[in-house]
């Protein structure tokens, strides 16, 4: 797919998830290159009058969403969150996705957990049948001791320091490369023990809705 055609079909993907907003309400803002053209249509919502405000998954969605004037609430919470749409850099079978590549993952996990409804927009370039296919699993990790960190994460794959990247909450990334996974909640468990280790981009538990567009359509799982 050329660039040109992947804008097309994360624009398609963008638009189908404005079928899922409520008349008014609070959206968890995801972040990423589709959650970009999503952010733009909502503004166009907003701006036709219908009452939906933001929470953002990061300081860039954050300065996106609020030139295109969308209502924001502040980060601290709690917030009611009608639903979330957001981008996955996996989306398997059964809609276990992985999630990061942005290094957004751990503010994406809370947002999506505090909402009724999770809605992930992507092209069919991010399909897979078992998570590990394509990606590696993105790991937000303390810079504390993080060599001992990544010692231990050599006994579950290949785990490679993302080069000068931090997260919104100046803690570092690391992209850990493993055989595709049929077990991928055991992973997670194992990975989320380690000390050190902030989140996993491995979002398990959410049943979400997905919008994958391939050329000329739009497919709805779930
Ligand atoms: C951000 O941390 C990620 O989880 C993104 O949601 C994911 O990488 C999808 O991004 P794109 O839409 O840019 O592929």
């Amino acid at each position: 797919m050329d660039e040109g055609m992947n804008d097309d079909a994360k624009s398609r993907a963008a638009h189908a998830a404005l079928n899922e907003l409520p008349e008014n309400g609070i959206i968890g803002l995801g972040t990423g290159s589709t959650v970009k053209f999503f952010v733009d249509a909502l503004a166009d919502v907003v701006r036709g009058g219908r009452n939906l405000t933001g929470v953002c998954t990061s300081e860039a969605t954050r300065r996106h969403a609020a030139e295109l004037g969308i209502p924001l609430l502040e980060d601290a919470g709690p917030w009611a969150i009608e639903v979330t749409v957001d981008g996955a850099d996996e989306v398997a079978d059964d809609r276990s996705l992985s999630k990061g590549a942005g290094g957004a993952l751990t503010r994406e996990k809370i947002v999506a957990y505090a909402s009724k409804r999770l809605v992930i927009i992507c092209d069919a370039g991010k399909r897979v049948v078992r998570i590990g296919e394509k990606r590696p699993v993105a790991l937000e990790v303390l810079a504390f001791g993080f060599r001992q960190t990544m010692a231990r994460l050599g006994a579950f794959g290949k785990p490679t320091l993302r080069d000068g990247a931090r997260t919104d909450a100046g803690n570092l990334l690391v992209d850990l490369a493993i055989a595709p996974l049929d077990d991928p909640a055991k992973l997670d468990g194992e990975l989320r023990s380690i000390p050190g280790i902030v989140e996993t981009g491995l979002f398990l538990a959410r049943s979400p809705v997905v919008y994958v567009a391939h050329e000329g359509r739009v497919e709805r799982m779930g």
